[in-house]
């Protein structure tokens, strides 16, 4: 939970290593951390230490989930934080939930029915966990090497695994590069979002959300943030109510949601780094 989030940045501040390459912002940092959130009960762990921007983040999957290269679904929503990396055309790239929904077998490499095949990898997960719950490949992947070069950025979020036991839904979410102030809270917020949504369209409930960090890094213009942070007292995460089941899992609107019982603390601000 929460507290575990703390004590990895303690341990980054305290024992991490210190990195400046040139032309980026320094950071320290450590590797391979691991984090686990119950969700049972509806729980979405929205981080009390700091207010979130809950509806950044839950629209931010809102568009993974959609599979489109374009942020206009974030512009529709005034939300600015994929600006940086988006081109004249508000387009990022194939990366992230486009991998999820539109993943493009190359005939050249790969003859699959007879050619060009599209993969919706998250529609065939909602089946499996549906038809073959004990299955042990409900996976979806973002890391494509042959792509990396049309994509804005390097996906972070390389890898999804769901696991189902009875009518309980879990999730682990491998993250490469983890940006622990300002990207890992929406993250773990946002990947739980994502666990209960496919947990409800099942019919079933979400059980935890595992999360892996493989290169975690607090950058120096963090610093000061985090440590105000720590200093904080921890309060009960809120619940996610989620009012309509839609269709599919493509769905769902933000105004679908609602959050009960969230006790923040003050916002942090900080800068992001490109
Ligand atoms: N690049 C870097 N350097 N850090 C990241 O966290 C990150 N992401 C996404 C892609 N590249 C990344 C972008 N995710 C904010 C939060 C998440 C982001 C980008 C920016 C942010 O600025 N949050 C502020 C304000 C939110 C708002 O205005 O709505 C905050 O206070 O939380 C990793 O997924």
């Amino acid at each position: 939970g929460e507290h575990a989030y703390l004590d990895m940045c303690r341990r980054i501040l305290d024992q991490g290593a210190y990195r400046k390459p040139d032309d980026e912002e320094g950071r320290y940092e450590a590797f391979a951390q691991p984090l686990k959130f119950d969700l049972r009960d509806n729980k979405l762990p929205l981080l009390t230490t700091k207010r979130m921007q809950w509806k950044s983040l839950a629209v931010e999957m809102l568009w993974f989930i959609s599979g489109s290269s374009k942020i206009d679904l974030l512009h529709e929503n005034n939300v600015k934080i994929w600006d940086i990396w988006a081109n004249e055309e508000n387009d990022v790239g194939p990366l992230y939930g486009y991998m999820w929904r539109n993943w493009w077998v190359d005939p050249n490499l790969v003859d699959v029915n007879g050619g060009r095949t599209e993969i919706d990898q998250l529609a065939q997960v909602m089946t499996t966990l549906k038809e073959r719950p004990e299955a042990r490949s409900h996976v979806i992947t973002a890391w494509r090497p042959d792509w990396l070069k049309a994509m804005s950025i390097k996906p972070c979020h390389v890898y999804l695994q769901f696991y189902r036991v009875g009518d309980e839904v879990s999730l682990l979410l491998t993250q490469r590069s983890c940006d622990t102030f300002l990207g890992v809270p929406f993250n773990i917020a946002q990947y739980s979002l994502l666990c209960h949504l496919v947990a409800h369209q099942l019919g079933c409930t979400a059980g935890e959300f595992t999360w892996m960090g493989g290169d975690v890094h607090i950058y120096e213009n963090h610093v000061d943030q985090v440590r105000e942070q720590l200093t904080r007292e921890v309060k009960q995460p809120p619940k996610l109510k989620i009012h309509r089941t839609p269709e599919g899992i493509d769905g769902y609107r933000f105004d679908d949601f609602e959050i009960e019982g969230y006790e923040y603390a003050q916002g942090l601000k900080g800068a992001i780094s490109a």
